[in-house]
């Protein structure tokens, strides 16, 4: 039996399906026994992107005669959560990504912020490059001109790119598709911001399905599923995934986290005391910062929520 490396694109609870990327010939394959990663406390061994190593006993394996997982390749790097805050395990959400696309709406669901950080945070921790994806602009150009303009103040203030697109209109799907051109993007978000329907506009042919938000609650209704990667006609690939419920902070200490946040990270070179925690110390750089507004409020506020929680949860 030949030993082989192939791409993990999709994972269906009972199997998972492999490619050999850049290749696009998807073929079923399984996990023998335990692959237990060292230290590591995910509840998944195997995520979308990893790049394993499988043998199989024929040329083109089926449900059937599956080929058989032996081991993951080393990570370039991966994106984790935890399901709750007090909750010890932890679920991969993909690995070897070149890029975060994280999507969020002002409203229908409207975008809360301390969320978006934490997301953000979590990029930064593991080496992805987020990309804010602002969508549903066709509902917010006249509606929200203020809170959108408020939005990109906060955010490209802090040091990231935020793209105004709509799925519906196709407004800024151009700028979308060169972005995820010779990479592997991963888009991330709460239910409903049209993650799916992003991906269908990218390339109306993948067929995924578009769920409703619904009326009462203004949320998504969990549409997506299953993590699944798929290849963009025009090049790249993206992996869709289930909007995040809950997103707890992993593998970060309290006196880390202000690391993340760039635009913090970058003024504390100037804090008298090094560390500095940014709240009570005389002299801090990043609090002078946010008074003076070059470093915007409301991450300060999500930063000493992270930070509150953090010790809290210790
Ligand atoms: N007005 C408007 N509606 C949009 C736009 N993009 C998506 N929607 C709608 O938003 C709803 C949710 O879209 P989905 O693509 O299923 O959202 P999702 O982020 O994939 O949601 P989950 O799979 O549940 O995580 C659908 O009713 C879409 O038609 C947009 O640009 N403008
Ligand atoms: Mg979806
Ligand atoms: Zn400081």
């Amino acid at each position: 039996m030949q030993k082989k490396t192939a791409t993990v694109v999709k994972h269906t609870g009972s199997h998972y399906l492999l490619s050999a990327l850049p290749e696009w010939n998807l073929f079923p394959a399984v996990l023998r026994g335990r692959i237990r990663l060292k230290g590591s406390t995910a509840t998944n061994p195997v995520a979308v992107g990893d790049r394993v190593v499988y043998e199989s006993e024929t040329v083109a394996p089926t449900l059937e005669n599956p080929a058989v997982i032996l081991s993951v390749q080393e990570r370039k790097n991966y994106v984790i959560r935890k399901s709750a805050n007090l909750s010890r395990q932890a679920h991969i959400i993909a690995a070897n990504v070149d890029k975060a696309f994280i999507v969020a709406t002002l409203d229908f669901p409207e975008v809360k912020l301390p969320f978006l950080d934490r997301i953000l945070v979590t990029c930064e921790v593991y080496n992805v490059h987020p990309v804010i994806v602002m969508n549903k602009t066709d509902l917010f150009r006249t509606a929200f001109s203020g809170q959108l303009e408020a939005f990109h103040r906060i955010y490209e203030g802090a040091g990231y790119k935020v793209l105004d697109v709509s799925a519906l209109t196709g407004e800024g799907i151009g700028i979308l598709r060169e972005e995820c051109r010779d990479s592997v993007s991963l888009f991330s978000g709460v239910s409903g911001v049209g993650k799916s329907s992003l991906i269908k506009a990218l390339d109306p042919s993948i067929e995924l399905k578009i769920g409703e938000i619904s009326e009462a609650h203004l949320q998504g209704k969990h549409t997506t599923t299953f993590y699944e990667m798929y290849p963009l006609a025009t090049g790249g690939f993206i992996i869709d995934t289930p909007g995040i419920r809950g997103f707890g902070l992993v593998d970060i200490r309290p006196e880390e986290i202000a690391l993340y946040f760039p635009e913090m990270f970058k003024a504390s070179e100037n804090c008298r005391f090094t560390p500095c925690t940014h709240t009570h110390e005389p002299g801090c750089a990043v609090k002078a910062a946010v008074e003076e507004g070059t470093i915007s409020s409301e991450r300060y506020m999500s930063y000493l929520g992270m930070l509150e929680e953090g010790e809290k949860y210790r």
